[in-house]
């Protein structure tokens, strides 16, 4: 069985839209996945197919009814192995276990909200999970769905290179990656770095360990906090 994407979304025409191209769009012809967009759209009420409704308590926008979502969910009949999840900048950050943990399962449901949000009984009574790709806010939570698809198709199998195998990448060991240099060895007067040239194994391991700290550190002071207090812990279990 490939792994499925259901969307459920007022906007299907984007998907699978970059999703088709390049990497993953030659893993879906090939059916390594499947992604299937679902118009929230029918499920309205009225005439005009009504999705949304003024906020309980006032205030600005709108939300999406809970009737609506559950009739949309229940018309795609995913098994209750499959993970539902609500894009949200209101969710907890997407993280890169989280996206082995859908990759490794059968697929995901993907809400995509517009307006202020969706009503919360439906998120609770469903079991909806709520994520959010970042700090900042999207006009609606599909290009944050094909981010979080886009993390996930990469790891299923048979989708990467084996010379890209993610053994070496960002996150997996806490650190970001060190910096990257090809031909020219001389570009606009710039230099690579010499020891890259050394064909010494030792030395370029630990010069691309070194960058790799010393990147983490200037860059992204969480991520080196959370390194320095795994090594910590690492050293004291060794010892
Ligand atoms: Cl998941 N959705 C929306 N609409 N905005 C976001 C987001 C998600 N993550 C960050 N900003």
């Amino acid at each position: 069985m490939s792994w499925q994407a259901t969307v459920l979304t007022l906007f299907p025409e984007m998907f699978p839209g970059p999703l088709g191209l390049s990497l993953a769009g030659r893993a879906l012809n090939e059916g390594t996945w499947s992604c299937t967009p679902h118009d929230l759209r029918p499920h309205g009420l009225g005439r005009h197919r009504a999705v949304d409704d003024t906020p309980f308590g006032g205030g600005a926008g709108m939300v999406i009814r809970a009737d609506v979502v559950d009739a949309a969910l229940s018309a795609v009949q995913a098994p209750a192995d499959v993970p539902r999840v609500f894009m949200t900048p209101r969710g907890r950050p997407l993280r890169q276990r989280d996206v082995s943990r859908y990759a490794e399962g059968p697929g995901v449901v993907l809400l995509c909200g517009r307006f202020e949000g969706v009503d919360e009984r439906v998120l609770q009574a469903r079991n909806i999970e709520q994520v959010s790709i970042g700090d900042y806010v999207l006009s609606g939570g599909e290009t944050a769905a094909l981010v979080l698809l886009d993390a996930c198709v990469r790891l299923l199998p048979g989708v990467m290179g084996s010379d890209e195998s993610g053994v070496e990448e960002s996150f997996s060991d806490g650190l970001l990656e060190y910096p990257h240099y090809t031909r020219p060895a001389v570009w606009d007067g710039h230099d690579v770095p010499e020891v890259l040239l050394s064909g010494n194994h030792g030395a370029i391991a630990a010069w691309r360990q070194k960058q790799a700290e010393e990147i983490t550190r200037e860059r992204r002071p969480d991520l080196w906090s959370a390194w320095l207090a795994r090594r910590e812990e690492n050293e004291a279990t060794a010892a």
